[in-house]
């Protein structure tokens, strides 16, 4: 056992800015011009209070929980995050060997480093796959058939990106955006596509993302795919409602890590909107801000059936390689267990609205 591992994820996020270049820290951990959603969805979750219910037998904790009928352990799950090369050479490998270590599902980038091919041989788990569609539908589809014929067991369509935020830090870096691994051979890349005038990855998002994507999309991405499609990138009752009407079969409550649309809310302020408008027809995910067990906790309060973490897994990973993921993983799930039971809650079904006072509450308390 290493000596003074980290204690939390703000200890393993310390970690990951020492051991990454400066260039690659911004790109992960920055947000969209003013970076007010990225300070928002971690300040909102604490200004969520807890309301602790005693004297409630909690020698057994259960976390267990379901999603597209799979089980979990717990419900927090691995969010898709791009280019873990970055953070370790193992990359994705890493990360999926730390998800399947959890028994929990981790959800492939598009942006991987490594090929789907090399995730899903690397160890047995269940995983899903998170798509961008681009102008060149054919490279998508190419994609989402790889991942279906590999064994991935869902299709997690990011729709908040149909042209990319503007990430200033990177700009003012000229940031270098890795090759996709996975768009070898499918697409050729403009060896042009250097930083001149800030970062490249503008300039590849800009090229290949396609703008006018819609809810026809969905449509068709159901017509070349046999698995559930969860809409990732939702925070509006409205969007809510129709992707429940185009046969979404799960709902992630997303602002792309505060990394897109800055001033959208913090998702933990949006989540309970969209939990009331979908009414229980299909799951609702929540990722964006999670750092502690307390906030996991929130979320289901609110109605979250499952959360993802992204950052914090991937500060795991450049801290300490496949360990530093795992250990960020289970640090979670403790601290959820401990949140669970100094609530008095033993499974997440006894986690209900009534133990979390929100803001909102407080103010229409004075009403
Ligand atoms: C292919 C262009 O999700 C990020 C990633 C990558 C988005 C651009 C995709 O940096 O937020």
């Amino acid at each position: 056992m290493e000596d003074n591992l980290p204690v939390n994820v703000r200890e393993y996020q310390v970690l990951a800015k020492k051991a990454l270049p400066k260039m690659h820290y911004d790109y992960i951990n920055g947000g969209a011009e003013d970076e007010y959603t990225l300070r928002e969805n971690i300040a909102a979750y604490g200004r969520i209070l807890l309301r602790p219910r005693v004297l409630i037998d909690v020698s057994k904790i259960d976390m267990s929980t379901t999603l597209l009928g799979y089980n979990m352990p717990s419900p927090i799950m691995v969010a898709p995050t791009g280019s873990h090369k970055l953070a370790n050479p193992e990359g994705e490998v890493a990360t999926a060997r730390a998800a399947a270590a959890c028994d929990t599902i981790m959800v492939l980038s598009f942006s991987s480093s490594c090929k789907i091919e090399e995730v899903a041989s690397s160890c047995d788990a269940i995983r899903f796959y998170q798509l961008y569609v681009y102008k060149r539908r054919d490279v998508s589809a190419t994609l989402v058939r790889r991942a279906e014929s590999l064994g991935f067991k869902a299709i997690v369509l990011t729709v908040d990106t149909p042209v990319l935020g503007r990430r200033e830090a990177d700009i003012r870096n000229k940031m270098i955006a890795p090759r996709l691994e996975n768009l070898e051979g499918l697409m050729s890349f403009d060896d042009d596509l250097d930083t001149e005038g800030g970062s490249n990855l503008e300039r590849f998002a800009h090229e290949t993302l396609d703008p006018s994507l819609s809810w026809k999309d969905v449509e068709w991405l159901k017509s070349i795919t046999s698995l559930p499609i969860l809409l990732k990138g939702i925070v509006t009752a409205e969007d809510a409602r129709k992707a429940v009407e185009v046969g979404a079969a799960g709902v992630i409550v997303s602002n792309h890590g505060a990394r897109q649309l800055d001033y959208a809310p913090a998702t933990i302020s949006a989540l309970e909107e969209v939990v009331k408008a979908v009414a229980g027809a299909v799951p609702v995910l929540v990722d964006g801000g999670i750092r502690r067990g307390t906030d996991v906790f929130k979320a289901l309060a609110l109605g979250a059936k499952a959360v993802m973490v992204g950052r914090p897994v991937f500060y795991g990973l450049a801290a300490r390689g496949e360990a530093g993921a795992r250990h960020v993983i289970e640090m979670l799930n403790r601290e959820l267990e401990l949140a669970m039971a100094l609530c008095g809650c033993r499974s997440v079904a006894e986690v209900t609205r009534r133990h979390v006072l929100t803001e909102g509450d407080r103010i229409r308390a004075l009403l």
